[in-house]
């Protein structure tokens, strides 16, 4: 009997053994090995882990990538909005006179008491050519029409006008060196000199590409709608024109 209860106890005492074992087993599971053998491989634990903090460094550096890219992007957006404000302002301050660069709104002409085809704006009317011809042509036709070649009296008239021609066209006006170099002229007589002059940037050059030089005077076609500026231009090429008659 005695040896009975010793052997039963045994067996008791090694059961226990193995369950505390068996525990321990489950509750550590980076100890795969079999037996209290010493675990020199990585697990599949401990590799998962590896790869997911590997994906989280990662996405953080994306993150802080996008973070930079759309400061940089924004910053430069509030830069531009700073300058198309600091230009409107500008236009806003002087004060509704159209300055030159500042852009213009396009009309559409008016007839008024003018003729078929002709605009009107204070006391004259205007035609816009839609065929061109030489300068002295241009007047001819003009005088046909009972009236003369644009004569720009005030900056005023140059608006309206800049504001009913078609933008990239040239177009003849009054304007004439009939002497000598230097000595512009309007054809009604208007005395040059009581008149504002809005020559185009390095104009009149008298570009003597040509053996005519440049004695006539036209507008500028221009990329946006804005005062129309002055050039001196070969009399002998044909560009449109624009006449003007007294209402
Ligand atoms: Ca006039
Ligand atoms: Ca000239
Ligand atoms: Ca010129």
């Amino acid at each position: 009997m005695t040896v009975y209860r010793r052997s039963n106890q045994r067996r008791v005492m090694s059961v226990d053994k193995e369950m505390e074992y068996q525990f321990h087993q489950f509750d550590n599971p980076e100890n795969s090995s079999v037996h209290g053998e010493p675990n020199t491989q990585p697990t599949h634990g401990g590799l998962n882990r590896k790869k997911i903090l590997g994906l989280y460094g990662i996405l953080v550096l994306l993150l802080l990538i996008l973070l930079m890219v759309t400061g940089i992007k924004f910053s430069n957006l509030n830069q531009e909005i700073t300058e198309v404000r600091l230009h409107l302002e500008k236009i806003i301050s002087a004060g509704g006179t159209p300055q030159q660069g500042a852009y213009l709104k396009k009309l559409p002409p008016v007839r008024g008491t003018c003729k078929d085809g002709w605009s009107s704006f204070e006391r004259s009317c205007y035609l816009l050519s839609t065929t061109a011809a030489t300068w002295s042509k241009a007047e001819e036709q003009c005088r046909a029409h009972g009236g003369h070649l644009l004569v720009l009296n005030n900056v005023e008239e140059l608006d309206y006008i800049s504001r009913i021609v078609e933008l990239r066209t040239h177009y003849w006006i009054g304007l004439v060196e009939r002497e000598h170099e230097g000595h512009w002229s309007w054809v009604d007589g208007t005395d040059f000199k009581s008149t504002p002059t809005f020559w185009d940037k390095g104009q009149p050059d008298n570009w003597d590409y040509r053996e005519n030089g440049e004695d006539c005077g036209q507008l500028h076609p221009s990329e946006y709608r804005r005062r129309k500026l002055w050039n001196d231009a070969d009399c002998s090429l044909s560009y449109q024109y624009i006449c003007e008659s007294r209402a």
